[in-house]
């Protein structure tokens, strides 16, 4: 009998791509989502999920829902995700990212100790420690966010440290797609380019912060390996190259033969109370240990996901 599985967060863009993958490797695939999602538009990706409506907030349904399914494998991605709506919302963003954790890990230990479980931790948790960073790198969040994923990530190696549950936290660089929010800034520079009219104007925050993007679903196999090992542990995982805002721009705008210059303006409304400058992977335990690298390069994803920006575009105006 395949594997079982249960992905929280399940119609995030990690969510579809884990789950797609974990189908193709004949898992039995359940998903936990919530009634009030914002993500309707990934739903077309789970039609082989077995979708549970539910909340990370809610302790008595996760408890069920675990006892219930027993699953082999846990993958916690749900969160409030959003590093700039952390400092709008800071006290729910340390209950659904930070405490739910906790909620699912005392789940696990009562009632299915056997469960693998998976935490999305992730770079923010370095804040402004000059990269490039690893596993041993001083964390020094710094967003309401990131301070929930700490408290997160630590609760993750003390329920493998005390209790003996096999958890690992996968400490991922900025990882981007075609299913990514538009409330991400590759996405909605990409959707921008591909949809702008002459007159309209791009409104962007910082454009000198420098992230180290890669592509999702390479990143959702790493998830899957971490749970193969033998041993539980925690990995950084990204490419350990880093690109500005203004490189994104270059590369997402030469896609349509635009100048950005011409279509971005400053707009303070998008510059964050407290920002991470610079994000930077050494992934070299995960290269070693998991045999994980990733191939699709920068130039590669921007270009990936105008070119899904402008079919998508393209389709709707037919459709019109
Ligand atoms: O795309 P972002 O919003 O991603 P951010 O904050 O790095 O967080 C993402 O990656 C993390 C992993 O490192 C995840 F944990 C987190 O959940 C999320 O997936 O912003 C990237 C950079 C920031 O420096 C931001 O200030 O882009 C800058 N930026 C400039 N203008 C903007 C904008 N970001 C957004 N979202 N929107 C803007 O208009």
């Amino acid at each position: 009998m395949g594997k079982r599985a249960l992905i929280t967060g399940v119609d995030g863009q990690d969510g579809t791509y884990l789950s797609e993958l974990l189908l193709s490797k004949g898992y039995e695939v359940h998903g936990l989502i919530r009634r009030s999602s914002n993500h309707k538009e990934n739903h077309k990706y789970l039609k082989d999920v077995v979708l549970h409506y539910g909340d990370i907030c809610t302790e008595n349904h996760l408890c069920y829902l675990i006892n219930d399914l027993k699953p082999d494998e846990l993958y916690n991605l749900a969160a409030q995700s959003d590093v700039a709506v952390s400092f709008q919302i800071p006290e729910y963003t340390g209950e659904a990212t930070g405490l739910s954790v906790t909620r699912i890990l005392e789940a696990i230990r009562y009632f299915s100790p056997n469960t693998k479980f998976y935490q999305a931790s992730t770079s923010e948790l370095f804040g402004n420690i000059p990269g490039p960073q690893n596993e041993d790198t001083r964390m020094i969040p710094s967003s309401p966010y990131a301070a929930a994923k700490h408290y997160a990530y630590e609760m993750t190696r003390i329920y493998r440290w005390s209790y003996g549950i096999f958890t690992c936290n996968g400490i991922l660089m900025n990882h981007e797609s075609p299913r990514r929010g538009l409330n991400f800034v590759t996405r909605k520079v990409t959707h921008f380019v591909a949809n702008m009219k002459p007159m309209d104007r791009l409104h962007l925050g910082s454009l000198d912060a420098k992230r180290d993007w890669g592509y999702a679903p390479e990143y959702c196999e790493s998830m899957w390996l971490m749970l193969q090992q033998e041993k539980p542990d925690d990995y950084v995982i990204g490419t350990g190259e880093t690109h500005t805002i203004r490189e994104l721009l270059f590369e997402a705008f030469s896609q349509v033969g635009l100048d950005c210059h011409d279509y971005v303006e400053i707009d303070q409304k998008f510059v964050r109370p407290l920002d991470v400058f610079e994000l930077r992977a050494d992934a070299s335990k995960a290269r070693k240990i998991l045999n994980w690298k990733p191939k699709v390069t920068f130039k590669e994803l921007i270009r990936i996901m105008v070119q899904s920006d402008l079919m998508e575009a393209q389709k709707f105006v037919t459709n019109k």
